[in-house]
């Protein structure tokens, strides 16, 4: 068949909601567009136990210390499937891993502002994984099929992360008048970097159209970011909190909440490597991989001799 023919059978497919599969044919763009989405996802979760990791030895109580814990491991466990559905495409993590560590692969911008008060646990669970749910439902209907299959799973995670990130912030600021404006602080922090986590305005991104016919994405940047401030607002006030952003305001024509301007040279220094934690976030990571050889050259010895047992088992 000719490639023309293949890329019309194939367009075909997505448009009926067929899932694409690994062995099927696909566009190497397709594939390509893929890998770099999948694989930045894989990076963004496990940079993004960094910021949290950084609580766990100081979590106010046993039961806060638990579920802390309990959210970091689930996030190595989200890389983890994540990676999986990347290799898949035929691409090694070893490679993945070291477009990471080269900066090469991106990650995500929100992992790279600091954790400086246990309020920001409440913030980055409310905000953050609110943030992450709103993009990753969507993803759980997305064309290439073990990628949407690993949301369905994380997603359910997501949400646990989301509720526990809220109940945070609803204890504190129901606490003290210092409880309640550490909250305040931390919304203040994370509000705009969370506004950013779903990327450039539909204008400016490179990628949407693209995706979108693909399935891949089924909202643009800026449908995605204008369901998140509906459906936030309301919390924050539930919280009696303010949104650090003198210009929201429900607009009834609209039906939905204008905001006010993102400030998209503070996203792009971010996203190019020149945010607050950057330079930490890429230090630690490297260090944990180096670290980890021993353990990597142990699976890959004792896989090795039990494949050895096998074959002798079976001669
Ligand atoms: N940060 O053309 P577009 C989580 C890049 S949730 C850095 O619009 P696209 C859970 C983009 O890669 C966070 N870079 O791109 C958690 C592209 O550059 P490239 C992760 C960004 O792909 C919670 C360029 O800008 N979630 O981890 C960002 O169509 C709590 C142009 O952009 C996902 O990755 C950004 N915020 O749309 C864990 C979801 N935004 O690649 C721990 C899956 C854009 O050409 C604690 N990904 N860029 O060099 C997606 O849905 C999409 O990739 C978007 C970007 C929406 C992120």
């Amino acid at each position: 068949m000719r490639t023309t023919h293949l890329e019309d059978n194939f367009q075909q497919k997505i448009d009926a909601e067929e899932r694409i599969e690994p062995k099927d044919w696909m566009p190497e763009t397709y594939r390509k567009t893929l890998i770099r989405q999948i694989s930045q996802h894989a990076h963004s979760e496990i940079v993004g136990m960094l910021p949290e990791g950084n609580w766990i030895t100081r979590a106010p109580t046993l039961r806060r210390k638990a579920a802390l814990l309990a959210k970091v491991q689930d996030e190595a466990g989200h890389g983890l499937y994540l990676y999986c559905a990347a290799e898949t495409l035929g691409v090694s993590r070893d490679t993945l891993l070291d477009e990471l560590h080269t900066g090469k692969a991106k990650y995500s911008s929100i992992f790279n502002y600091p954790t400086i008060a246990w309020a920001d646990m409440g913030a980055i669970g409310w905000l953050v994984d609110g943030a992450a749910i709103m993009n990753q439902v969507p993803l759980c209907r997305a064309s290439y099929g073990p990628y949407a299959r690993a949301m369905v799973r994380i997603c359910k995670e997501e949400s646990f992360h989301q509720r526990q990130g809220f109940e945070i912030m609803l204890t504190l600021s129901k606490g003290t008048p210092t409880q309640k404006a550490m909250a305040q602080d931390a919304l203040n922090r994370w509000w705009w970097p969370s506004l950013m986590m779903f990327g450039p305005n539909d204008a400016e991104s490179q990628h949407t159209e693209q995706s979108v016919r693909w399935k891949i994405k089924r909202f643009t940047n800026d449908e995605l970011r204008q369901k998140f401030v509906d459906a936030t607002v309301p919390q924050a006030e539930i919280l009696g909190i303010t949104i650090p952003d003198p210009d929201l305001k429900w607009n009834e024509e609209r039906g939905h909440y204008d905001f006010g301007a993102i400030n998209w040279d503070e996203f792009w220094q971010v996203v190019k490597g020149n945010g607050p934690c950057n330079q930490e976030r890429m230090e630690a990571r490297i260090k944990a991989h180096e670290d980890g050889e021993w353990v990597r050259e142990a699976a890959m010895a004792y896989a090795n001799k039990q494949s050895q047992k096998l074959t002798e088992q079976v001669a």
